[in-house]
This record gives C-alpha cells, sequence and structure tokens, in this order.
C-alpha cells in the first residue's frame, strides 16, 4: 500500500510556498501537469511542465472557468490501479496516471470579506479546483490529495523523509482533510446564499416551523422526529416552550419507569408536582396537591395508562399537554373535550444519548445524564442511618432533582414531592425557596428528605434544613468543607447519604 508519487497535477491560486514543493518533487523526478498561472510560476522556476491543456487537446474556456474539467483529468485521478477494467481503460483513452493533486481553491470567503460585487464574488465559486480535490480524496487509495496550503509542511516533511512515498493511512489522513476543505468551502458559498431563512424552509426537509420561538417577536423552528417519538392524538400545534416541556416532562418519568403509577406535572420544564401512588388517580391527585398554583398551564405526564378517573379529575385543570404511554378510550374522550389541549401518546422507544446546545459561535454536546442514584449507590456518612422509608424517599428526591435546574434543593416524604427550590443562584436560596413553598401550600417538613444536586460548600444549608424538620439528605458529597455537614448531622440526629455523582442539570 506504499506508493511513490510519480506525477503531480498542480493547480494553485496562490503561489506561496509552492516552490520548494516543486523543486523537491522535481529532484524526484515528478512529472508536472498544470494550469494557466500556475504552469507559468513552475516554468519560470526552470522546471519542466506540461500544460493541462496538452492532456485534454482543449484550451482553457470561458474566462477560466473550464480548464480541468476533463475526462483526461479526472480519469488521472480518479482510476483504481488494482482494478482490471480501469487499467485498459486509462491506455485505451491515453489518460495519464496522476499520482498526487495539489489544490488552493479560489480565495471565496476573502472575496465575500473583501466587499467585493456579486459577480466577482460567484467567480470566485471554484468548481475544477473543488472536484480535484474531492476526485483525488475520493481516490485516496491510489491518490494523494494536498488540498490547502496549510499541507504543505506535511508533504515537504513525507518528501525529506520518505522520499515521497506515503502509506495507505497518509493517504486517508490527507483525504479527511481535504472534505474538511471541500465541506467547509461550501459551508461558506451556502452561507453567502442563506441570506434569509431559505434555509429553514428548504434545506430541512424535517425541519417544523414553528408559531414563533420563546416569545412572539422570535422566530422558532424545530429539526427533529417528532413522530418517532409520540403520537399527537388531539390538540393545537405545540409551541417552541411546550416541546422544552414535554422533553423534560419524558426526561423526568423516565427516571420513574420501573416504579408503581407515577404522575409528574411541570411548568417551566421543572416538575411542581410528582407523586407515586397504587393508582394512577391518586398519583395524579396528589402530585396536583403540590402546588396546584404551578399547575395551571403545566405538562402532565403520566409513566402508565390515564384510565376514567384519572381523566376526570384532569379535566378540572387547564393544562397545555397531556403524555402518558396509553389511555383508556373513555379517557381520551373526556380529555378532548378541551379543543386545545394537546395529547400526546408516549411511543415506548429509547431518548437521545447526546444532547446538543448552541454556545457563543459554536455548540456544546454531551452525554445524556444516564446515571439514576440507586440504594446501592448510598453511602451513610452519619452515625444515624436513613430508615427504609428515608431511603426511598432520598432516592425519590434524588431522581427529581436531577431533573430540576440548578442549583435545586428538593424535598420528599412517602412517595410525593413536598417542594423544590429551581435554578437558584445560591444552593441556600434554592433551600428556602423550597422551605416557603412547603409552607405556602400547608405541609409539613416533619420527617422529611432533602435532595441536593451539587455538594454543600458550608454547613448552613444542613442546618436550615433541620431546622425546618428534615431528618434525612441525600447529596454527591465532595466538598472540603463536606465534615462540617456531617459534623452538624451527627450532633443533631440527622441522617446523611453521599452518592458520589452531582447532578448538575442547566
Ligand atoms: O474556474 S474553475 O472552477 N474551473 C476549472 O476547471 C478549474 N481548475 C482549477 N477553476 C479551476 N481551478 C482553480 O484554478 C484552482 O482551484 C486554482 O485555484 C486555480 C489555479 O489557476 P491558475 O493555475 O491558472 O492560477
Amino acid at each position: 500500500t506504499t506508493k511513490t508519487i510519480q506525477s503531480a497535477l498542480i493547480s494553485v491560486f496562490s503561489k506561496e510556498g509552492l516552490e520548494p514543493i516543486i523543486k523537491k518533487l522535481h529532484e524526484q523526478n515528478v512529472i508536472f501537469y498544470s494550469t494557466g498561472g500556475t504552469e507559468e510560476f513552475i516554468k519560470n522556476l526552470g522546471i519542466p511542465v506540461v500544460p493541462v491543456e496538452d492532456v485534454t487537446s482543449y484550451p482553457s474556456i470561458l474566462g477560466g472557468r473550464v480548464k480541468t474539467l476533463h475526462p483526461k483529468v479526472f480519469g488521472g485521478i480518479l482510476n483504481r490501479q488494482d482494478n482490471e477494467r480501469d487499467v485498459q481503460q486509462m491506455k485505451e483513452y491515453d489518460i495519464p496516471q496522476i499520482d498526487l493533486v495539489i489544490v488552493d481553491l479560489y480565495p471565496f470567503e476573502k472575496t465575500v470579506a473583501s466587499g467585493a460585487s456579486e459577480e466577482d464574488i460567484i467567480e470566485k465559486i471554484d468548481i475544477g479546483g473543488i472536484s480535484l480535490i474531492r476526485a483525488a480524496a475520493k481516490n485516496f487509495k491510489d491518490t494523494v490529495i494536498i488540498p490547502s496550503v496549510a499541507e504543505y509542511p506535511l508533504l515537504l516533511d513525507l518528501i525529506n523523509t520518505q522520499n515521497g512515498a506515503t502509506t495507505l493511512e497518509d493517504r486517508k489522513m490527507f483525504a479527511t482533510k481535504a472534505f474538511h476543505v471541500s465541506s467547509h468551502y461550501d459551508t461558506a458559498i451556502f452561507n453567502y446564499f442563506n441570506t434569509d431563512e431559505t434555509i429553514f424552509k428548504t434545506s430541512i426537509e424535517k425541519g417544523q416551523i414553528l408559531r414563533y420561538g420563546e416569545n412572539p417577536h422570535q422566530k422558532g423552528f424545530f429539526f427533529g422526529d417528532f413522530e418517532a417519538m409520540f403520537q399527537k392524538v388531539h390538540g393545537k400545534e405545540l409551541s417552541y416552550n411546550n416541546l422544552l416541556d414535554v422533553d423534560a416532562a419524558v426526561n423526568l418519568i423516565n427516571e420513574f419507569k420501573n416504579d408503581g403509577p407515577t404522575f409528574a406535572i411541570l411548568k417551566h420544564n421543572n416538575a411542581c408536582g410528582l407523586a407515586t401512588r397504587p393508582t394512577i388517580s391518586e398519583a395524579y391527585n396528589v402530585a396536583l396537591a403540590c402546588d396546584p398554583t404551578s399547575a395551571f398551564g403545566g405538562v402532565l405526564i403520566a409513566n402508565t395508562k390515564i384510565d376514567v378517573a384519572t381523566a376526570t379529575e384532569i379535566n378540572k385543570l387547564f393544562c397545555e399537554v397531556v403524555i402518558a404511554p396509553s389511555y383508556d378510550e373513555a379517557a381520551l374522550v373526556i380529555l378532548q373535550e378541551k379543543k386545545n389541549r394537546i395529547i400526546l401518546v408516549q411511543n415506548e422507544v429509547e431518548l437521545p444519548q447526546k444532547q446538543v446546545r448552541t454556545c457563543l459561535n459554536g455548540i456544546l454536546v454531551q452525554e445524556r445524564n444516564n446515571i439514576t442514584d440507586t440504594k446501592a449507590d448510598l453511602k451513610t456518612v452519619t452515625v444515624t442511618a436513613p430508615t427504609s422509608q428515608e431511603v426511598e424517599d432520598l432516592i425519590f428526591a434524588s431522581k427529581v432533582c436531577k431533573n430540576t435546574k440548578s442549583n435545586t434543593i428538593v424535598f420528599a416524604k412517602n412517595g410525593t414531592l413536598i417542594s423544590s427550590g429551581t435554578g437558584q443562584t445560591s444552593r441556600v436560596d434554592a433551600l428556602l425557596q423550597a422551605i416557603e413553598k412547603a409552607r405556602i401550600f400547608g405541609f409539613s417538613l416533619e420527617g422529611a428528605s432533602m435532595a441536593s444536586d451539587a455538594f454543600f460548600p458550608f454547613p448552613d444549608c444542613v442546618e436550615i434544613a433541620k431546622n425546618a424538620g428534615i431528618t434525612a439528605v441525600i447529596q454527591p458529597g465532595g466538598s472540603i468543607k463536606d465534615q462540617l455537614s456531617i459534623d452538624y448531622c451527627n450532633e443533631n440526629k440527622v441522617a446523611m447519604v453521599f452518592t458520589g455523582t452531582r447532578h448538575f442539570k442547566h
């Protein structure tokens, strides 16, 4: 698979840095083919070069728009040397073998940046050069492609250390860079053309135009396959904010897929009610009681079939979206009474493992947070151990916590979300918010469990929590001041467990 270079086609816009390469290749007796200006440049170095017109028997025409676009050029680049028919046709049509292609494309981006006229910019869309790059890269098994000046040092290095011999890996590496160059180049051209929203309207088939974005003055679009995840059986079109809430809802309920009937109510991507009970209608009623104020206009999700009893209760609430794996027929009839209410059947599909969002002038990609704290992950760090009910409540609280915006504190008891502090700038703020919410909705925190998405930097949180009635705490641990929180819990008979897993969500 090692190949030596015997011939090269060189067509470069900028002649900078080319001289040493030509000289070195010439020392190895490489035959040069070249286009107008580049040919001139090589000739001026006193080195023999074959004009590409001699190969094609065509002049450069249409003001240079067509110079290398010819079967004799592309045949020389694209032929497979281990393919008998290719080899035979090379002879038949008298096509010269081309082992190396060096291209420096017309400077499209620079021309756009210079504020040139449209006519000048269009002329700088390289057609032949980009084709040479793609052809040579496609045939990397036999051909070396140097797609830009940036690769000259690597090529020089190869000539100096290996007499210009390349391995298959070398050639594939250059091909990879070549497609990077070609995709970047075409993207730049696309961006130049795409001055309005042509992209959203024409170029992405699955893109869905939303009524608007987060607010009515912002345009909004969804790119994804909604139908793969849900069957929409009723209601108005989903909005940008509905979609975000649906996303939060399915991620939250996923934590409870192996638990008993569980119902969650979300607002602005956070849970404002959640409960596990022997029946789904009980779970709904308890979830609603957590914070009926927030539940107004919320997104509802169940981990099991919604029956008539539950639908009857839901129907009393104004809510945007109801999601469940299935519905009793009569329950659906009831839920459909409200014209706009969106009703979704959630398909049994894995949640995507990659999460993408914009960041500055790029994107952030991360793996989904797939760790759900289990009993086996809990390490009791206090003298007092949690009771078995507290262990259940700690796990429950931790699952909600993981799906709530940071900083967050979650209180739970007996399979019920009591309250939470969400998206606060300090952990103490989140804690105080959770305490205040429990008070407003008439819940006692006596004997309740608390989850924190990240460690406590100071012992103030456990102290405030204990004074509010909390008897068990779950948190990742890992603060240099962990011991202060542990000491406080020991002195005050609070049970605390560490999980070792932080659950930030931003
Ligand atoms: O106008 S083109 O798209 N038509 C072609 O057939 C063609 N072949 C090479 N431009 C073409 N090129 C480009 O010409 C190369 O990418 C390079 O940028 C430039 C080199 O021209 P010269 O050797 O005449 O300076």
